[in-house]
């Protein structure tokens, strides 16, 4: 029904395509593989997709992101010191997930910072 189909559905706050590398996993240090990534951000979730296959105001939970981090708990902040790249921000979630997120265009960089620091805060809040 469209009830049901509703409840699969997260609101889409903002797509669009940055650099990522994986650096933790579980706290644990991994090497990095930078790579071009589609990100959703929607709802509670930061989803990673390989491909920006899903640019409508919604997405259906059952278009399987490559991966998908809980931002409840999560911190964000601006890593000058850990890539000889430029606008590179650091993420991290609860989970001891590590990420760093990077665009050449600074003010794309600057949006997804705020748009993910906006979702963190909000969730602190609840
Ligand atoms: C890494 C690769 C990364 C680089 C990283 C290198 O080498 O060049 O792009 O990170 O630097 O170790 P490899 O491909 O051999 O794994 P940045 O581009 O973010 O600087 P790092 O070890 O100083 O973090």
């Amino acid at each position: 029904s469209i009830t049901d189909n509703a409840e699969l559905l997260h609101m889409v706050e903002k797509c669009g395509q940055l650099n990522k590398t994986k650096i933790a996993e579980g706290g644990r240090k991994l090497r990095k593989c930078w790579a071009s990534s589609w990100l959703v951000l929607a709802g509670n979730s930061l989803m990673f997709y390989k491909d920006p296959k899903v640019t409508a105001a919604w997405t259906p939970s059952g278009s399987r992101p490559e991966s998908s981090v809980d931002l409840r708990g999560a911190r964000i902040e601006w890593a000058r010191d850990l890539s000889s790249k430029r606008n590179v921000f650091h993420f991290r979630t609860v989970t001891g997930n590590e990420y760093l997120l990077q665009s050449d265009n600074e003010a794309v960089s600057q949006d997804w910072y705020q748009a993910i620091k906006g979702v963190i805060q909000r969730l602190d809040q609840e």
